[in-house]
């Protein structure tokens, strides 16, 4: 049985734009206020998808979510019609509808934590989507992303959905973005990293000083438990504070890895060296590969503006490791040329390069990383997941004229109240759920 790893992207909602609503998240907060363009936006990840389903890579698509959100708008107190919620809204607490409206579902490695069949002890794939506690935008986001879950993987046979974790910052749980797993074959059972930004229950840990760290421990512990994943196939470790501090609000922002091979910044991980050792031991052979990168070579400033580390690493079937990265990487000489010199070493496992112009995304501070979801699939598996969500050249082209019929190519702030924009994103959505196949997942459908 084959067994391969599927990406699945976030479609960008016809609501992106730039609120400046994630502290830590230097991009967010630069680009507040800039108008944006929600078609050019999700034309850019389609583009992608599209590029890596070409490649032959299994490339699926994740729903965006109903925004405005106005049942969240109606659950805070705000009363009337629909344009009535909005205009109060808008009038008495901009902030808050501003972050009712944000598109952040499209960084689908927030959507959840996902474990393979192989590594749970049901042989069954886990989901666990992510409760996002620690910003009010993105903590709106599990309940429908959890139905959209379950609309894209709907067969208990093989997929089990988990509710997100207790909504409170003890269990702040980011997903994915924290999350990397380990394999010599992807079929076979890995290893699964987790890694945390502080301890929720034990007030002498070390935490960042200046911003939050969105991940605690026990969140982890908890997905693992829930997972059923095998305690000496799994590795936790603390992100270092001083780096959220730069700016590395997840850990996808300083480290990635696929099958045997981590990359990641060597100023990563508290006791990186033990934290290496702890990955080495779990997986248990000596093909273990790392590509640290020296803040000689590229500082962790230059990581975060760039987003190197936010790189999607994809496996060829020649044998070597494609890593896909945004194009500021080119804009940046230093990181520019690490990448010339890891493509020229021959001993460096990453064989192959490709450059993604994700700008509309990137303003927000997601790269290609943050994009996109990895599900580990076997043949079943595959055959199980809705059809409809996996991105062919047709499913391109029909995605592509759908973004192109209903979304606007200007968002700023003072748009969000319109009316119109709720009755086109409804409308949008509701033919979107259609051509996914995903059923009533939306509140304004039920
Ligand atoms: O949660 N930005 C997102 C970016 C998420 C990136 N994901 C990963 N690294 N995996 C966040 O900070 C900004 C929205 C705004 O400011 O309008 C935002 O939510």
């Amino acid at each position: 049985m084959k067994t391969i790893e599927a990406n699945f992207d976030g479609l960008v909602g016809p609501t992106h734009n730039y609120a400046g609503l994630s502290q830590g998240n230097k991009a967010s907060i630069h680009y507040a206020g800039k108008v944006a363009n929600p078609r050019e936006a999700a034309l850019q990840g389609l583009e992608k998808m599209k590029a890596l389903s070409e490649l032959g890579f299994v490339q699926g698509v994740l729903a965006p979510q109903e925004r405005p959100d106005i049942a969240t708008l109606r659950r805070l107190g705000f009363q009337g019609s629909d344009s009535r919620v909005l205009s109060d809204a808008a009038q008495q607490m901009p902030a808050v509808l501003a972050a009712c409206c944000s598109a952040s579902s499209m960084w689908t490695a927030n959507a959840a934590t996902v474990s393979p069949s192989a590594d749970c002890a049901d042989g069954k794939v886990h989901f666990t989507p992510a409760n996002l506690i620690n910003k009010f935008h993105r903590s709106i986001e599990h309940d429908v992303t959890g139905k959209i879950l379950k609309s894209t993987f709907n067969n208990p046979d093989h997929f089990v959905h988990h509710q997100a974790l207790p909504s409170t910052e003890y269990f702040g749980d980011e997903g994915a973005a924290n999350h990397t797993r380990f394999c010599h074959e992807y079929g076979e059972q890995g290893v699964e990293f987790f890694v945390y930004g502080r301890e929720a229950f034990n007030p002498q840990s070390t935490s960042p000083q200046k911003y939050p760290a969105r991940q605690s421990l026990e969140a982890s512990q908890a997905v693992a438990r829930l997972h059923q994943l095998d305690p000496n196939k799994v590795v936790f470790a603390q992100q270092n504070p001083a780096v959220i501090d730069q700016g590395v609000f997840h850990n996808d922002v300083i480290a990635v890895g696929n099958r045997n091979l981590l990359f990641c910044h060597e100023q990563a991980f508290v006791e990186q060296a033990a934290v290496y050792e702890s990955l080495r031991k779990a997986y248990g052979s000596q093909d273990f590969h790392i590509v640290e990168v020296a803040d000689q070579q590229v500082s962790v400033v230059q990581a975060v503006g760039t987003y190197l580390f936010n790189s999607q690493l994809l496996s060829l079937d020649n044998g070597g490791t494609m890593i896909v990265v945004p194009s500021e990487c080119e804009n940046e000489p230093a990181v520019w040329n690490y990448l010339q010199s890891i493509l020229n070493d021959a001993s460096c496992p990453i064989t192959d390069l490709k450059v993604f112009d994700l700008r509309q995304s990137m303003n927000n501070g997601g790269g290609p990383a943050c994009l996109r979801l990895r599900v580990v699939l076997n043949d079943q598996e595959l055959a199980a997941t809705n059809q409809h969500c996996l991105i062919n050249n047709q499913r391109f082209a029909t995605l592509s004229r759908w973004v192109k019929k209903h979304y606007r190519d200007q968002l700023s702030e003072k748009d969000l109240a319109d009316p119109l924009l709720l009755t086109e994103s409804r409308t949008a959505l509701d033919e979107l759920t259609h051509i996914l196949n995903l059923g009533s997942v939306y509140p304004f459908q039920n």
